[in-house]
C-alpha cells in the first residue's frame, strides 16, 4: 500500500533532474554556473517541483540539435530512468527545436528556466495587471517557439502543473495567439492608463514615495510589514511578490511618506517578463528614494547587486537617491559582515530587530529632509524668497542691511530641480 501512496505523491509532483550547460559564453558573464544551479534549485521547489539530481556539463558551445551533447542526453536518459524523473530543468534557454528534439527523445517534459519562471510567475498573478502581465510574456515566450509544430502545442499547457495559459488553448494556432497578444496589449494599455492616474493623484497630493527594491527573497516585503504593519505574503521562496504594495510609514517628527514593496529581481530576469512588467516596474521611476534591500548572507551577494543595479539602469531609475540596506545580517558569518561596505547609504540590518527598523526610519528621514544651506537674498527679489518658502523648509531668518538671509533645509532632488534659480544666492559661509 505504501507504494501506492508514493505513485499517487509522484502523480501531482513533478520529479526533476537539473542539467547546466557551462559554455564559454556564460563563463564570460561572470555569475558562477554553481550558484546559478543552486537558485535553479530555489526556482524548482519554489514551483513545487522535487529535485532528483544535478547533471553538469562543460562545453564551448551549445549543440545545435540537443543543447547539451548527445552523451549528455544519454546519461540524461539514464538518470531519468534510474530516478523516476518525469521532468528536465535547463539553467539555460533552449530554442524550440531544441525542446522538442530533447522532449521527443527522451519523453520528459523540457523545461528552461525562463519558462520555469515564468511558470512560477503565472502561480503568482493576483491582480488583473498581474495575470495580464504574466500571459503576455508566456505567449510572447511561446510565439517564436511554436513554428512547425503540431503536437507541440501542447507545450503551452507543459509548463510545471497546469497552470499557464489553459488547456482550452491546445488547439489554437499562432494567428488566434498572436490575436490574443494583440487584446492582452490592448487591456495592458487600460491598467497602465488607470496606474499613470493613480500617480497623477498621489503627484498632485504631493506624496513623497519611497520604493523596497533588491534580490527576490532579499527581505523587501518583510520590511515593508515590518515598519508599516502591512499584511504582506512572505515567504522563503523565490518571486514571493508580484505585485506592488504600498502603505504609509510615519517618519521622525511626524512626516508621512508612501512606501512601495515590488517585485524581486533575478539574473537573467526573462526578456518577455522586464518588457510585460514594465508598468508595474515602473514604479520605481515614481519614487523619490530607493531603498535596496540586499540578503547579505547569500553567497550571490555582490552578482546580486549588480544585477539589481543594472535593472534600475535599465528602467531608467539608477540615479535616484539610493539608501543599501544589508539585510538579514543575523544569518551572517563574522567573514561576511567584515566584507560588507560602510560608510553614508549603507545600513547593516536584521528586519526582525526593532532598534534597526528605527535606524531605517531615521536614515530615510534624514534622506529625505537633505541639508541646510544658506541663501541670501536681496530685499527686491522677493521672487526668490517665494521659491524658498515653497521648496524648502525656511528655518531662520535673519537680516543683513538690505538682505535677508534664510536658513533652508533643502532635499537634493529639488535642490538639482531648482539650482539654476537658487545657485546664485547661496550665501558662502
Ligand atoms: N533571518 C532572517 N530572515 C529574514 C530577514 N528578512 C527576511 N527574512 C526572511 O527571508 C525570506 C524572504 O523574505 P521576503 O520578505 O518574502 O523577501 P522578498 O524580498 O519580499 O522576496 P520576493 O517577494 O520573493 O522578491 C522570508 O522567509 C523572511 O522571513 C532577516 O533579517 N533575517
Ligand atoms: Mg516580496
Amino acid at each position: 500500500m505504501a507504494i501506492t501512496t508514493h505513485d499517487t505523491e509522484t502523480d501531482i509532483q513533478d520529479r526533476a533532474i537539473l542539467v547546466t550547460l557551462v559554455t564559454d559564453k556564460i563563463k564570460r558573464t561572470g555569475i558562477d554556473p554553481e550558484l546559478s544551479l543552486q537558485e535553479l534549485v530555489q526556482l524548482a521547489e519554489t514551483a513545487g517541483v522535487e529535485v532528483l539530481d544535478v547533471l553538469r556539463q562543460n562545453k564551448d558551445t551549445p549543440d545545435s540539435k540537443w543543447f547539451i551533447g548527445k552523451g549528455k542526453v544519454e546519461e540524461l536518459r539514464m538518470a531519468a530512468d534510474g530516478l523516476g524523473a518525469n521532468t528536465a530543468i535547463f539553467d539555460q534557454e533552449l530554442s524550440g527545436a531544441q525542446v522538442r528534439n530533447l522532449e521527443e527523445s527522451l519523453d520528459l517534459k523540457i523545461i528552461d528556466r525562463t519558462q520555469l519562471i515564468l511558470d512560477i510567475f503565472a502561480g503568482r498573478a493576483k491582480t488583473r495587471e498581474g495575470i495580464i502581465q504574466v500571459e503576455l510574456a508566456q505567449l510572447s515566450y511561446l510565439l517564436p517557439r511554436l513554428s512547425g509544430q503540431g503536437k507541440n502545442l501542447s507545450r503551452l499547457g507543459g509548463g510545471i502543473g497546469t497552470r499557464g495559459p489553459g488547456e482550452s488553448k491546445l488547439e489554437t494556432d499562432r494567428r488566434h495567439i498572436r490575436g490574443r497578444i494583440t487584446e492582452l496589449k490592448r487591456q495592458l494599455d487600460e491598467v497602465v492608463k488607470t496606474r499613470e492616474l493613480h500617480r497623477e493623484r498621489r503627484r498632485k497630493a504631493g506624496a513623497v514615495q519611497v520604493a523596497l527594491v533588491g534580490y527576490t527573497n532579499a527581505g523587501k516585503s518583510t520590511l515593508l510589514k515590518q515598519l508599516t504593519d502591512a499584511d504582506v505574503y512572505i515567504e522563503n521562496q523565490l518571486f514571493a511578490t508580484l505585485d506592488p504594495t504600498s502603505r504609509v510609514l510615519q517618519l521622525t517628527g511626524g512626516k508621512e511618506v508612501v512606501l512601495t514593496d515590488t517585485v524581486g529581481f533575478i539574473q537573467n530576469l526573462p526578456h518577455d517578463l522586464v518588457a510585460s512588467f514594465r508598468a508595474t516596474l515602473e514604479e520605481v521611476n515614481e519614487a523619490n528614494l530607493v531603498l535596496h534591500v540586499v540578503d547579505a548572507s547569500s553567497p550571490m551577494r555582490e552578482e546580486q547587486m549588480e544585477i539589481v543595479q543594472t535593472i534600475l539602469q535599465d528602467l531608467g531609475a539608477a540615479s535616484k537617491p539610493q539608501i543599501v540596506l544589508f539585510n538579514k545580517i543575523d544569518l551572517c558569518e563574522p567573514e561576511q559582515l567584515e566584507m560588507l561596505p560602510t560608510g553614508t547609504g549603507f545600513l547593516k540590518i536584521s528586519a526582525f530587530n526593532p532598534e534597526d527598523l528605527t535606524r531605517i526610519i531615521e536614515i530615510i528621514s534624514d534622506e529625505l529632509a537633505g541639508d541646510t544651506l544658506n541663501f541670501r537674498i536681496p530685499g527686491d527679489r522677493g521672487d526668490i524668497s517665494s521659491l524658498l518658502y515653497r521648496v524648502g523648509e525656511v528655518l531662520e531668518t535673519t537680516y543683513d542691511e538690505n538682505d535677508v538671509i534664510y536658513n533652508v533645509r533643502l532635499n537634493k532632488e529639488d535642490y538639482d530641480k531648482w539650482g539654476y534659480m537658487l545657485a546664485d544666492f547661496v550665501d558662502q559661509p
